[in-house]
């Protein structure tokens, strides 16, 4: 694969690289993402899911999506787009990996400075007293998981539509993204704000913006490029070119 010869420069120059990852790294691994054919859930929309609303209307059903996420979870593992931002983040001196994904598998990775803008489904809390349950089990459909405290309903500790992305986070993110030489925006349709404004505030700071994904999306004409492929190819081979720049040959 050829990259663009200021793309690899930018690289090798850079001090400062951030990257913000959507559903699509984690398609390879066998994650479903929200907007593609998805099957099981593709006939609901993840705002009519993934909102306090329906919850509280519903838990069961909310209950069942995430427990069906929760087992994919448990059977997938960390693809070669994931592992090549764990070396990323070896190879530069401030890297910072800003996910919107709730599926835990940055870490898994490897990675270490991963901000989670969405939450992480392995997590959940009680909204009556806010203890936190780890790994909830769900007995079987139609149960929802009830706080051994205090006996309140429990959701998962991830950001729904409508609720507030934890601040702390955000504005570390929005830091990181101020202060990139390159920002890679890789698998993510750029639909959910604010997590697809840190693209623009990238390049508004005059960060060098790269877009990965298998197409196109809204925001490819404000990025400096688009590299159209799968993050699961196009990452390792950056990351090989990148590599034999920085540590050419003896
Ligand atoms: C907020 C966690 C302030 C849960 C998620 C009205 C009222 C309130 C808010 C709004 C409103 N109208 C608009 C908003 C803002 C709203 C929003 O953005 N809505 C959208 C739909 C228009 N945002 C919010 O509500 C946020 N909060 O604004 O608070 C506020 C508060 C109160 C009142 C007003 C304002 C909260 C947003 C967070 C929602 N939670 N997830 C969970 O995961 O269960 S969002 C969900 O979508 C996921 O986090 C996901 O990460 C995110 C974005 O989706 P993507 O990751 O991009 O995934 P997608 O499937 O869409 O795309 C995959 C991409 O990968 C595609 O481009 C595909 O081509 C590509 N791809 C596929 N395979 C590959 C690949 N690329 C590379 N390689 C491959 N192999
Ligand atoms: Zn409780």
């Amino acid at each position: 694969m050829n990259f663009s010869r200021t793309l690899l420069t930018k690289l090798e120059h850079a001090g400062s690289v951030c990257a913000l990852t959507g559903a699509g790294i984690s398609a390879e691994s066998g994650v479903p993402t929200f907007r593609g054919d998805n099957g099981l859930w593709s006939k609901f929309k993840p705002e009519e899911l993934a909102n306090f609303d329906a919850f509280i209307r519903n838990p069961a059903l909310v209950w069942e999506w995430y427990s069906y996420r929760k087992k994919v979870m448990r059977d997938v593992r960390p693809n070669p787009g994931h592992e090549a931002l764990v070396s990323l983040e070896r190879m530069v001196a401030d890297f910072t990996l800003i996910t919107q994904n709730v599926d835990n598998l940055h870490r898994r990775a490897g990675n270490k400075n991963v901000l989670e803008l969405h939450g992480n489904i392995e997590r959940s809390y009680c909204i009556d007293c806010g203890r936190f349950v780890h790994d909830v089990v769900i007995a079987e459909k139609g149960r929802v998981p009830a706080c051994e405290h205090c006996g309140g309903l429990v959701r998962p500790d991830v950001v729904w539509f409508g609720e507030f992305l934890p601040q702390e986070i955000f504005a570390d993110a929005e830091q990181a993204a101020r202060r990139a030489d390159v920002f890679l925006c890789i698998g993510t349709s750029a639909v959910v704000y604010p997590a697809a404004s840190l693209s623009l505030i990238a390049k508004e700071a005059g960060s060098y913006v790269v877009e990965i994904n298998v197409e196109r999306t809204d925001l490819s004409s404000r990025f400096d490029e688009t590299v159209l492929g799968k993050a699961g190819d196009i990452l390792p081979s950056l990351i090989r070119e990148f590599r034999s720049l920085k540590e050419p040959h003896p």
